[in-house]
């Protein structure tokens, strides 16, 4: 049987270096719910992952986004599903607007030494670190459910894979 292609997702963190700060959203709905994350969500045919990742934050937080780098990315396997998560995670630290309370998200400033991991995917406490000493970084986390991970692995990485090409199919 063909391998199932994998799902390709983005997650943008906002970061104030001067205030050294982080822009969160409260998941008011749907995957993720109840938990503090950054914004993204799937990629849709046709436009690159730069691009989907953007109008994700658009979308959920009102914030428009001009320059945005990646700085990891993450591949998430659940337990008796076969279709890998393809995280690509981004940081801008430059935004136009502000944020503002959507449908999916209410954002929330929070200082850098006070994000609030237990209210977060438990992952997130593995890689922040890396994130906020901006390396970049790849990781692997696989979960039993929504709480617990069986396996992981995390480290540091010179490059990625292209994000600017058109993405043609679910797979990316
Ligand atoms: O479209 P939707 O909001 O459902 O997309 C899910 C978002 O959640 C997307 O931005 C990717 C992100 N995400 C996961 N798993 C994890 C995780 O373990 N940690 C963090 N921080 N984000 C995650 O799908």
């Amino acid at each position: 049987m063909a391998a199932v292609p994998p799902k390709v997702f983005t997650l943008v963190l906002i970061r104030d270096l001067v205030k050294q700060r982080i822009l969160l959203g409260m998941k008011k709905r749907g995957f993720g719910e109840g938990r503090w994350n950054g914004f993204g969500g799937k990629v849709h045919i046709g436009e690159t992952i730069r691009d989907g990742a953007k109008r994700e934050v658009l979308e959920e937080s009102c914030l428009k986004l001009d320059k945005i780098t990646q700085v990891g990315r993450i591949d998430f396997e659940f337990v008796g599903d076969p279709q890998i998560l393809n995280v690509h995670v981004f940081q801008a630290t430059e935004y136009q607007g502000e944020p503002g309370e959507t449908e999916e998200m209410r954002p929330q400033w929070f200082g850098d030494n006070e994000i609030p991991f237990s209210s977060m995917w438990p992952d997130d406490v593995m890689w922040y670190p890396l994130l906020l000493e901006s390396k970049q970084f790849y990781g692997y986390f696989k979960f039993k459910g929504l709480d617990d991970i069986l396996e992981h692995t995390l480290k540091e990485v010179e490059h990625f894979d292209d994000v600017d090409h058109i993405v043609k199919d679910c797979s990316g």
